[in-house]
Parts: structure tokens; sequence; C-alpha cells
């Protein structure tokens, strides 16, 4: 039986380039002979994600605690399929989970333990990669103020519960950098894992246990 894949995790505030560098990663893992496959958080595709969808683009209103628990039943659907590829050797790229869930909800002022209890027991980030950029220079980058949580304020409470949630499968990157360079320095980091992991393979985790 060969490896499982890893599961590979970007998180950021929005319009930090986490969409840009995730898919550039599945097609260089590809391009390189490793099998990868991008997954996206909020998936807005399912019941459930088209409430998210919704709310996120202002058509419905939600209690803040009603919108979290489907932000989390939305990762909590997904997770057989997750299993289920890392199982049989593909790495898995994903863009936000459940620290994006816990960072903006203990934003909005909700306690940070009741926000991480229902995504206990996920399968837990091989690695994370935090890409991290000012608000203020996140607001210059096009299409930023049009959905629900692109407000400045906000997004600077969300970047310092992303630094309480930080531990040492996480990598600080500068996001303000060049993207090229970005994904260069994210290649060369997620290879040593890569190599790390054939040697002496780590089975799947579970995240906040
Ligand atoms: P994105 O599609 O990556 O731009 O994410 C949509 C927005 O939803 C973005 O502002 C981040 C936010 N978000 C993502 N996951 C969660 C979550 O689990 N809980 C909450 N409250 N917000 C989230
Ligand atoms: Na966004
Ligand atoms: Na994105």
């Amino acid at each position: 039986m060969g490896r499982r894949g890893l599961f590979i995790l970007f998180e950021g505030c929005d319009r930090s380039g986490k969409t840009t560098q995730s898919t550039r990663l599945v097609e260089a893992l590809n391009e390189s002979g490793v099998k990868a496959k991008l997954v996206k958080f909020p998936d807005r595709t399912t019941a459930i994600g088209k409430m998210i969808d919704e709310y996120l683009t202002q058509q419905t209103q939600l209690d803040d605690h009603a919108i979290h628990l489907l932000f989390s039943a939305n990762r909590w659907e997904a997770m057989d399929q997750i299993r289920t590829d890392l199982e049989s050797g593909t790495t898995l790229v994903v863009d936000r989970y459940a620290f994006s869930g816990a960072a903006f909800s203990a934003a909005k002022r909700l306690s940070l333990k009741w926000c991480k209890a229902p995504d206990v027991g996920l399968i837990a980030p091989d690695r994370v990669f935090f890409l991290d950029i000012h608000p203020d220079d996140a607001a210059k980058r096009p299409g930023y103020g049009e959905e629900r949580y692109e407000k400045s304020q906000l997004q600077l409470e969300v970047r310092a519960k992303f630094f309480t949630l930080m531990d040492k499968s996480w990598t600080v990157i500068d996001a303000i950098k060049d993207a090229d360079q970005i994904h260069s320095q994210i290649m060369t980091l997620v290879k040593r894992s890569l190599d790390r992991h054939e040697e002496d393979p780590a089975p799947i985790g579970k995240l906040w246990t």
C-alpha cells in the first residue's frame, strides 16, 4: 500500500492570495508527479454551502451562532471524501478551514472556546501556510469589499485571532511579496514535507484533540 496524501492548508484574511497560491501549488505538484487536488471551504455548491453563500453575499441575515454552525457542518459533510482522497494517496491542498471558522466568529465576539467546539475531531492539517497581509493592503486588491466580512476593522481582529490559533505546524508567509516568489517558497517547504512523510509517514490526525 502506498503512502497517504498530505493535508496542506492555506489560511489568511480576505484577499491574501490563498486562492491563487493554493491553485498554483496543486498545478505544480501535479506537474512534478505528485497526485494533488484542490479543496475549498466554504464549499458553496452543497445545500449547506448555498445557505452560506446567501449569507456572505448579503441576501440573507443569520444569527452569528447559527452561521458558525453551518460553516462547521459544511466541513463535516466533506470529511468522508477528504479521508478517502488522503487514504488513496492524494495530497489535498485546502483553501480555508476550521481556523477561519474560529477566527472570523471570535472576531465577532463569540467565545473562542465555543467557536472551536463544533470543529473538534475534523481531520487535522499536516502543514498550514498563513498568508499574512495587513488589512489596509488587502483593501487595495481588486474586488475587496463586496462580501460581508470584507471590512478593515473586522479583518484586523480576524488576523489577531489567527495568531492566537497558530502552532508549530504553521508557517507565516509575507503575502505582500510577489506571487512567483511566494509560490517557490511554498513549493520548497511542501517538497520537504513530502520527503519527510515518505521516510517517516504520520497517521491522519484529529483537529484540536
Ligand atoms: P472565501 O470564499 O475564502 O472568500 O471565504 C468567504 C468568507 O467567509 C471569507 O470572508 C471568510 C469567511 N469564512 C470562511 N470560513 C468561515 C467560517 O468557518 N466561519 C465564518 N464565520 N466565516 C468564515
Ligand atoms: Na473572500
Ligand atoms: Na479566496
